[in-house]
């Protein structure tokens, strides 16, 4: 990465080999932020998820995100979303830059409100993929070989034949794979505090893996456990209430959950490149089930599980006051 050159050591992690088809480049970092404005930040910069490269740290309270695709969706969004009612629970979103012919959003950087957090990226939704994607018969091999390595059984013998499937193809099993289908979110990466981020978690799919990975992620601390489900729960009422959420389908968001040694927690949504305005007055529940036309996302759906999830969560009293910070997250 460009900002190696950088003396703030920054580490980037992503949640598995994401390559878009060869364009992936790292940023230059030279431009948005000077070595005394990256010397202030607070932490380390960490990207935990996303198309590795699409991040960088522009100064000490903010990042830059690059645009892959051809629409400003997300810039749209956010600049919306800074007038709605829901603004509290997305990042601050500062202008679109354009750098070098490429686009970027200068958004605000979370991670300053903590001190070395734990953080987890828990995408969204029953659906993780645009109703456009339907008709879309593109055959990708990318995506036939990531499938294999996922699960080298799951092609039909004309897919092993060719060699190929369409990206609804991958992204449906991808679902089943994980929670998506079941639950409406799935655990896409994960870092805890003072550790190495994990990112081998495509097949946590069960309810007691992912019960396993939460219980992990407070680590025994009934404080975080009582904060973070208060957080999901105003996060839920935010939404109810925005005529933004309430209006638009949301496919490909995140929740991003920090906390840290100080007990300080916070709960975001993030991603909205794939957010689009439901154009035909479709009412859109985010509860009830995808079928083409009705733009449902599963959202809620999933938030509500996720809630529950934390909320299950048993704090082992005698343990509080010993238990170390947990080492390992186990592999899916
Ligand atoms: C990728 C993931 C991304 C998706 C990408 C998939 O699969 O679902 O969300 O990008 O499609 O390959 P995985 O998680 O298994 O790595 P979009 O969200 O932008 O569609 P892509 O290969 O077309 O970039």
């Amino acid at each position: 990465m460009g900002v190696n050159g950088h003396s703030i050591g920054m580490w980037n992690c992503f949640r598995g080999i994401h390559k878009r088809k060869g364009k992936k480049t790292a940023l230059d970092l030279t431009a948005p932020a000077s070595d005394a404005i990256l010397k202030n930040r607070k932490n380390t910069w960490i990207q935990l998820a996303g198309h590795p490269g699409g991040f960088a740290p522009a100064g000490p309270n903010t990042i830059w995100k690059k645009r892959y695709t051809k629409d400003n969706n997300e810039t749209q969004a956010y600049e919306t979303l800074m007038e709605d009612t829901a603004r509290d629970i997305v990042p601050m979103f500062y202008r679109e830059v354009e750098y070098n012919t490429e686009y970027f959003i200068e958004i605000e950087d979370l991670l300053q409100h903590f001190t070395d957090p734990s953080i987890m990226d828990v995408k969204m939704g029953t659906r993780t993929f645009l109703e456009s994607e339907v008709s879309n018969t593109t055959l990708r091999k990318d995506l036939y070989d990531k499938m294999v390595a996922l699960d080298s059984t799951a092609p039909t013998a004309e897919e092993q034949q060719r060699q190929s499937i369409t990206k609804l193809r991958y992204m449906q099993f991808r679902e089943r794979e994980s929670s998506t289908a079941e639950f409406g979110f799935r655990i896409e990466a994960l870092r805890m505090s003072g550790e190495t981020p994990s990112s081998n978690l495509k097949r946590v799919k069960s309810k007691e893996q992912i019960h396993g990975i939460l219980s992990k992620f407070i680590n025994n601390r009934r404080i975080v456990q009582q904060s973070l489900v208060h957080r999901l729960k105003e996060v839920r009422q935010h939404i109810e209430d925005s005529a933004f959420f309430m209006t638009h389908e949301l496919i490909g968001c995140s929740i991003l959950v920090m906390h840290d040694k100080f007990e300080k927690c916070g709960v975001w949504i993030i991603d909205f490149s794939k957010t689009n305005l439901i154009e035909d007055g479709c009412e859109i529940t985010h509860r009830l089930p995808w079928h083409l036309g009705n733009h449902e996302d599963g959202f809620l759906f999933g938030l509500d599980n996720l809630m529950q999830f934390f909320s299950d969560i048993e704090i082992k009293e005698e343990l509080t006051n010993t238990m170390k910070p947990s080492q390992t997250i186990p592999d899916s």
